[in-house]
């Protein structure tokens, strides 16, 4: 099974992202444009309740969205707590290309936004998001848990015929978060890492307990140590739920790749899936888990 390309991506969305990523990728081997285009696909889907800004908002009511893009050479963009932007993934591509910084958060990314004539979104939650969120609203408790309702962000990372590798990550977070608050998916080596002399990694699940591990650049470093993208996954599952006292509220899925296309995937719980794209066609395949 080890053969390029390959792209895999987190959940079940992950399977409409890869078709149109692996479309690019096999017409133009562009990697960049491939894990960008692919997730804006999720971006945009009304049904998904984590990712683009139809995802739950914040505890203010306000969707904040958070995106990362990387490519193995080390260049890198982000952005974090955007708001109005229907496609954080192309602004943080904006940021990684078209500016000397890594990451910009806030009014600074909005700002940008419009200079790089994005089009500003009118803020009004999907009708899906407002009736769940007035709910939440009855008991407001603060419980950052996460669910299976509630933990969809999409990772996606590809390797490509000629053995370099890109990935993206873009999310709206957890449900009635803090106001400000940020997770992994826009911090390199959190969320999201890759390096062209060994592989990529991405996350899901509760940022708090990937951001503590640095969970994605703990996986590529132990793929460089030898570790095969199973173990090093397992591996980082095993650090997390090690380093994170409330363990039981907590769900978080990792995926990675090598350089070679061997992959795998690890996740603390049941209930993480995947999607993966190769040649010979597309799977939706469950995640083994620790708990
Ligand atoms: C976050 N990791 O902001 C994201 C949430 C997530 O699927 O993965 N949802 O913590």
């Amino acid at each position: 099974e080890h053969f390029k390309p390959l792209i895999l991506s987190t959940w079940e969305h992950g399977m409409a992202a890869n078709d149109v990523a692996w479309d690019i990728l096999s017409k133009t081997g562009d990697l960049v444009e491939a894990v960008e285009q692919g997730v804006k696909v999720t971006e945009l889907d009304l049904t998904n309740l984590s990712v683009g800004l139809q995802g739950l908002p914040d505890r203010e009511g306000y969707a904040t969205l958070d995106a990362s893009i990387m490519k193995g050479d080390g260049s890198c963009g982000t952005v974090a707590f955007v708001r109005k932007v229907k496609h954080p993934i192309s602004l943080a591509r904006k940021v990684m290309e078209e500016t000397p910084h890594v990451m910009l958060a806030g009014q600074g990314a909005l700002q940008f936004a419009m200079e790089q004539g994005f089009p500003i979104e009118e803020e009004v939650l999907s009708p899906k998001a407002e009736a769940l969120y007035n709910e939440w609203k009855k008991s407001s408790e603060y419980k950052p848990i996460i669910n299976i309702e509630n933990h969809d962000t999409i990772g996606m990372i590809a390797l490509g015929a000629d053995g370099k590798l890109a990935g993206s990550c873009t999310t709206s977070g957890l449900a009635y978060k803090m106001h400000g608050r940020v997770g992994d998916s826009p911090i390199i080596g959190a969320g999201l890492f890759v390096d062209d002399e060994v592989g990529a990694a991405t996350a899901t699940g509760l940022g708090e307990s990937i951001i503590r591990i640095c969970g994605s650049f703990l996986i590529v470093e132990l793929m460089r140590q030898g570790r095969s993208p199973q173990e090093a996954c397992e591996e980082a599952v095993r650090r997390l739920i090690a380093k994170n006292k409330n363990i039981d509220d907590i769900q978080a899925g990792f995926l990675a790749i090598n350089k070679d296309g061997e992959y795998g995937a690890y996740s603390v719980r049941q209930g993480f899936n995947f999607a993966r794209h190769q040649a010979d066609g597309s799977d939706l395949i469950d995640s083994k888990y620790k708990l």
